[in-house]
């Protein structure tokens, strides 16, 4: 097969190519409204569970990563979303899996935590540092707070 090739031959930069083909990508989005950032609480698993995080979520088979926002958005927060621009880097989460960042402006609703959050923030340009981020999550957040106080 394609992949069987691909792995067969030792990419120049190692073994990121292979990696690449086979991570699977999950997706979060940096939302803004009226100037502040969007922060969740996940409530599960429990190793994650009072840890904050932007809102997102897992690719299903065949899906973009903007399409999968929005739908993750919609799910989880019950709000209408439209994704801007993808926050440069990709962060490694559990073994095979990478986060992707988006920022992303709010549409229409007001977000409730339906699933899997416990409780949401709207930070302003001051605020960010406010929450316990995971850890993951932090590169991301500090170019989204650039970004809003750059706005
Ligand atoms: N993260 C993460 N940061 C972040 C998100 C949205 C997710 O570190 N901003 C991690 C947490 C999980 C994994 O990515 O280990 C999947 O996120 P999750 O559980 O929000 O994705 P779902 O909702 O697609 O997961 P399932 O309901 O299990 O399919």
């Amino acid at each position: 097969s394609a992949s069987a090739r691909e792995a067969a031959v030792a990419p120049p930069g190692g073994r990121s190519t292979l990696r690449r083909m086979t991570e699977r990508v999950v997706v979060a989005g940096a939302v803004y409204d009226r100037g502040r950032l969007l922060a969740a609480r996940r409530s599960a698993p429990e190793e994650l569970a009072g840890r904050w995080e932007l809102p997102g979520g897992k690719l299903e088979p065949g899906e973009r990563p903007e399409e999968a926002l929005v739908r993750e958005l919609r799910e989880e927060l019950g709000v209408e979303t439209e994704p801007l621009a993808r926050i440069p880097g990709s962060w490694p989460l559990k073994p095979g899996y990478v986060l992707q960042v988006w920022t992303a402006r709010l549409v229409s609703g007001e977000p409730r935590p339906l699933e899997d959050h416990d409780a949401l923030r709207w930070l302003g340009p001051d605020e960010t540092d406010t929450v316990d981020w995971l850890d993951q999550d932090r590169p991301a957040v500090a170019e989204a707070a650039r970004l809003l106080r750059d706005s």
